[in-house]
């Protein structure tokens, strides 16, 4: 694996490119009805996520929220797997099972989507916790929004990593709002990286629209934590265009703050660095979203002519050993109620 500062970052760019050409190919195919439940779409946060994994190995762990598709697609899952999923196709990262907000993709260390808020914090520090138990020098991303700090199970995780001291960076991809609610109006910190202070764990705050400060500092923090195993905290400032949802117009916040976060796009922002140190050229860049285009455009052929999950793998993946499977045999039938409740035989 190549060192940090040595990956290509035109490569890390049209990874941004094929997020933010999926999530707009996602937003259409949604309301063309191809895609049900609900939907959120991570365009602005892009530099984040791609920053983010591109600072650590590809055996390292990743978990976060229901906003998903990008943390999926920057850990290497194909954007067919992806597509698929949201079109509830077996083919998909989650075998159609999932749906957008539960992605997950072992081979590639995703460990989800995640939809309710925080509850896969603890998640992300049992992970943390069998990297350490194992005596690896794996490093778990936590990722989750700012909705998560004022919960419960948010703060029982902070402490328990910072007691054990585990490998862990907490990444708050603080963009202003948990669905209509303002950061300003649902808490009483100053900062929400203050939040970590209180755990004795470092903390930072990020320009999470600039991509190679992402890199830079999370690079930082996953080294510090290899030679010596500790939790870091890292809020990330970023901003996402659309609305919380597919279904939500956004009428909480107003045009100019919405331009305002535009005008420093993550996107238009590393390719303004990269032409301008000769990297990259408007061919280039044409190049590569024309490529993002087309591999999106792809995936949802892929999705449309993949099948449906069989109807009678629906309750599989709920509970262990098939016991749902089993359960709902039973209920649909009395008789073999009554067998099944009246205990296994010579026992
Ligand atoms: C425990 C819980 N309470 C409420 C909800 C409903 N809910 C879904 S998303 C959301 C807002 C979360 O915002 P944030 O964590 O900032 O993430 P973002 O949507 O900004 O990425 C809420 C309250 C939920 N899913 N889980
Ligand atoms: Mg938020």
């Amino acid at each position: 694996m190549q060192p940090v500062e040595q990956r290509d970052e035109v490569e890390m760019l049209s990874m941004m490119l094929l997020i933010r050409r999926f999530e707009e190919r996602a937003s259409q195919q949604y309301q063309a009805q191809k895609i049900g439940g609900f939907c959120h779409l991570y365009i602005g946060q892009e530099a984040v996520v791609t920053g983010a994994v591109a600072a650590i190995r590809d055996d390292d762990y990743i978990i976060t929220a229901y906003r998903d598709h990008a943390h999926a697609l920057a850990r290497g899952t194909t954007a067919d797997a992806c597509m698929a999923e949201l079109f509830g196709k077996v083919t998909g990262c989650s075998r159609g099972l999932g749906g957008s907000m539960h992605f997950f993709d072992k081979k590639h260390h995703m460990y989800g989507g995640h939809a309710i808020v925080a509850a896969h914090v603890p998640l992300g520090v049992g992970l943390a916790f069998a990297i350490k138990y194992r005596g690896e020098d794996r490093v778990t991303l936590c990722f989750f929004g700012d909705g998560a700090i004022n919960q419960g199970s948010f703060h029982e995780a902070l402490n328990l990593a910072a007691l054990y001291k585990l490998p862990i960076v907490f990444i708050c991809e603080n963009n202003l709002f948990a669905m209509g609610t303002s950061v300003k109006r649902s808490t009483s910190l100053r900062q929400i990286v203050d939040r970590a202070e209180g755990y004795d764990i470092p903390g930072e705050i990020v320009d999470g629209m600039n991509f190679r400060e992402v890199r830079d500092k999370v690079a930082e923090v996953v080294d510090s934590i290899r030679k010596e195993s500790h939790p870091a905290f890292l809020e990330m400032r970023t901003y996402r265009y659309r609305g919380h949802s597919m279904s939500d117009p956004a009428s909480y916040r107003t045009k100019q703050e919405l331009e305002k976060y535009r005008l420093d796009d993550p996107i238009t922002r590393l390719r303004a660095q990269l032409t301008r140190e000769g990297k990259l050229t408007n061919e280039q860049f044409d190049l590569l979203d024309k490529q993002a285009k087309e591999t999106v455009l792809a995936s949802v052929k892929f999705a449309e002519k993949s099948p449906q999950p069989p109807l009678d793998t629906l309750y599989d993946y709920t509970y262990a050993n098939g016991a749902a499977a089993d359960s709902a045999t039973v209920n649909s039938d009395d008789s073999q109620r009554d067998e099944a409740t009246a205990g296994p035989q010579g026992q």
